[in-house]
């Protein structure tokens, strides 16, 4: 567990101080990221400032239903004119992506804030708390310590990050103080149900085709305590696949009663395997896992990236998975 550097009230300070902010998350940007960077960005607009929200892969398609993430710029970035830049939810600074790194880097401060335990503090203030299940939860804290506007779009963001990255509230991560922010969030007037059926109960039908073919496709080992798929790139185009399909799809695979850990294996354009993993042991470490590939994570979800191609590298991780798997007994 690595401790907060420096406090939220120091964030807030700096926040405060400066009146031009770049904010940015990882690539590939999932619910956490976009609902932190937008949940920070819009507050600190309210305020009067002039704030740039960076995402280096832009919003998935899942989450546009969110206000305004048409104001969310990719590359390539017009030249900013900052005073402070913000990452959030990225576990080391080379995750908001090369381009948006690039355009950070022109700010005379970096603020990282984050709750990925393997952060090593990277920016000029870091706050970094792996006790926190989500950035968004972070920042409603910080948005609440430093007096900034918590309207209603904010809410929606701030929401939106803490509910996907506990997966409803249902993960270990989840705190007591997740499920108390929730109720301050709803008695200010939040509608968390319709945003809800917006996170989980929207789909488009590709996603069930993708979903379709990884039930068929999944494939298990040690005794069915480890199931993995492999998400090819011929597939994504048979589907049409767009950024957010495949959001929390793992999940599915997680839920089988004998699994302990849940794989899946993406083909990237670059011919490189994303590798997504979860664990539902908390003996099972899988962010120690991935980091023998080079990746990191959280100990219940982790992820790396592998050489291709798909087949071999699904082999090579999952010979590591499965030894330690059976080291549980
Ligand atoms: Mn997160």
């Amino acid at each position: 567990m690595s401790s907060p550097a420096n406090s939220l009230s120091e964030i807030a300070d700096a926040l405060r101080s400066a009146q031009r902010i770049a904010i940015a998350a990882h690539v590939r940007p999932d619910g956490d990221a976009v609902g932190s960077v937008l949940g920070l960005a819009l507050s600190l607009r309210a305020m009067g400032k002039t704030v740039y929200a960076l995402l280096e892969d832009g919003v998935p398609s899942n989450l546009t239903f969110l206000p305004q993430t048409d104001t969310v710029l990719s590359p390539p970035y017009a030249a900013l004119d900052i005073d402070c830049a913000v990452a959030l939810d990225t576990a080391t600074h080379e995750r908001v992506g090369d381009a948006t790194k690039a355009a950070l880097g022109v700010a005379p401060l970096l603020l990282n804030i984050d709750h990925h335990g393997t952060n090593p503090g990277y920016g000029h203030l870091n706050h970094v708390d792996s006790s926190q299940p989500a950035v968004g939860q972070i920042v409603y804290e910080l948005l609440k310590t430093g007096g900034f506007p918590l309207t209603n779009e904010v809410l929606q963001h701030l929401f939106t990050a803490l509910s996907t990255d506990t997966g409803s509230f249902q993960f270990s991560c989840t705190t007591a103080r997740s499920h108390e922010i929730a109720a301050e969030m709803m008695r200010a007037g939040l509608d968390t149900a319709w945003l809800a059926q917006k996170l989980y109960q929207t789909y488009p039908a590709r996603r069930l085709a993708l979903m379709r073919s990884m039930l068929n496709e999944m494939q298990f080992r040690a005794e069915g305590r480890v199931v993995s798929w492999n998400l090819t790139q011929k597939l994504m185009q048979e589907v049409s696949m767009e950024a957010g399909d495949t959001e929390g799809i793992i999940d599915t695979l997680r839920m089988i009663d004998s699994v302990i850990s849940a794989v899946i294996f993406e083909e990237l354009p670059d011919g490189k395997i994303r590798v997504s993993s979860r664990s539902k042991d908390s003996r099972l470490d899988v962010s120690a896992i991935c980091g023998q590939f080079g990746g990191g994570g959280h100990r219940m979800a982790a992820g790396a990236r592998m050489k291709g191609p798909i087949e071999a590298a699904a082999e090579t991780f999952l010979n590591a998975l499965e030894h330690e798997v059976r080291r549980l007994a």
